[in-house]
């Protein structure tokens, strides 16, 4: 296939509640969506899960944008593709920036199962029909209220709930939730909250039967979180500090990390989630697709790449209704009994609503040769 022309919406959504982590809260969300078109006039679309303020990773909305604009886009467009794997090659020139070439890579990976009449799910070799969910709650200001939100959810049938904690907002609330719900499935995610110092208090937490903790220490330190796993009977589950395939050898290798968040932008793309993937199976690793609060299109691709084997575990891939008043795809991504069936269409399998996609978008963008 070549790439005859791309387009980036700038987006703008409010989502229906704020959301609170360890590193503050926010309700409305600014992403890029980007559209690639080949010369049969095929389409694929990828979304861009950097937010606009730099706080979960030193990624932005504007630095993808520039990377995307400056530099990737020159590499794919009028380019003879075969498979989506050598996108990812492609911009092994460029470093980092992993959510910016998740974006373009993604929107390829859609044309190119479109292209050849079969879904996303079944170009990355997935086979199940209907993937578990669990659902991510934020930080609420007193613990009564988290107890009736949770509640809400578990009754909705979410097959996990984890909670978001911090120093200050950990051992009561655990507490609290195991009380009212001992048999639920139940995670606690710190976004780096925590430093070492932490130990005794972090111990404390074993008492609770949690899933997992999840990454409890600074985003780019596997060494301590290998330290402080010797110390828990809890699973430690890195997100932030997982970038690429060699970073969960190294964690995996280092006993840093029992399960393994994946995120499709983090790591730069489909093609290394699910080498990550791969490599997780082969060593009986659990993995799990995590969420960045996508629209619809970022959504479409975490249920394409949960139907790989190896996602055992539920991940955060919630249904639109949880974040949006109306979602940008037809249909809507649906949740019963906590379970979301893999659409059979081609490529992501829902189709972009551009008529409401019309009223969030700030700024259209064209590129052709
Ligand atoms: O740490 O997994 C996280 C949301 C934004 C940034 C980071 C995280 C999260 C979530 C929510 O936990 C996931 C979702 O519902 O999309
Ligand atoms: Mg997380």
């Amino acid at each position: 296939m070549i790439i005859k022309e791309i387009t980036i919406r700038k987006m703008k959504m409010m989502m229906k509640n704020p959301f609170t982590t360890s590193f503050g809260t926010f309700q409305e969300k600014g992403f890029l969506l980007l559209e690639v078109k080949d010369e049969l006039g095929n389409t694929g679309w990828g979304e861009s899960v950097a937010f606009e303020a730099p706080w979960y990773s030193e990624e932005t909305t504007q630095t993808n944008l520039h990377m995307i604009q400056d530099f990737l886009i020159p590499l794919v467009l009028e380019r003879e593709i075969g498979h989506p794997d050598e996108v990812s090659e492609l911009f092994g020139a460029i470093r980092k920036n992993n959510m910016a070439k998740s974006t373009v890579e993604g929107a390829i990976w859609d044309l190119y199962a479109k292209r050849n009449k079969m879904t996303l799910a079944k170009a990355l070799g997935g086979e199940l029909n209907q993937i578990e969910v669990g659902i991510s709650i934020g930080i609420e200001e007193n613990v009564a209220d988290l107890v009736e939100v949770v509640r809400g959810f578990v009754e909705e049938g979410y097959k996990r709930i984890k909670v978001k904690i911090k120093p200050g907002a950990d051992i009561e609330v655990l507490r609290e939730l195991r009380k009212n719900f001992p048999d639920v499935p139940l995670m606690a995610d710190a976004n780096s909250a925590y430093t070492l110092d932490d130990v005794e208090l972090l111990k404390q937490f074993d008492e609770f039967n949690l899933t997992m903790i999840e990454q409890p220490l600074a985003s780019d330190d596997i060494i301590d979180h290998a330290k402080l796993q010797k110390e828990l009977s809890t699973p430690i589950c890195l997100d932030e500090s997982i970038h690429s395939l060699e970073d969960t050898r190294k964690a995996i290798e280092l006993g840093s990390s029992k399960i393994i968040n994946i995120k499709i932008g983090r790591v730069g793309g489909l093609t290394e989630a699910k080498k990550i993937h791969d490599f997780c199976m082969e060593r009986n690793i659990p993995v799990w697709c995590g969420g960045m609060l996508e629209s619809g299109i970022g959504r479409a691709h975490n249920i394409a790449l949960t139907t790989l084997p190896n996602f055992i575990l539920p991940g955060d891939t919630a249904g639109s209704s949880r974040y949006w008043e109306e979602d940008i795809i037809s249909p809507e991504v649906v949740v019963e009994n906590g379970y979301i069936t893999v659409p059979t269409d081609y490529g992501i399998g829902y189709v972009p609503n551009l008529e409401v996609m019309a009223k969030y978008t700030v700024e259209t963008m064209n590129y052709k040769a």
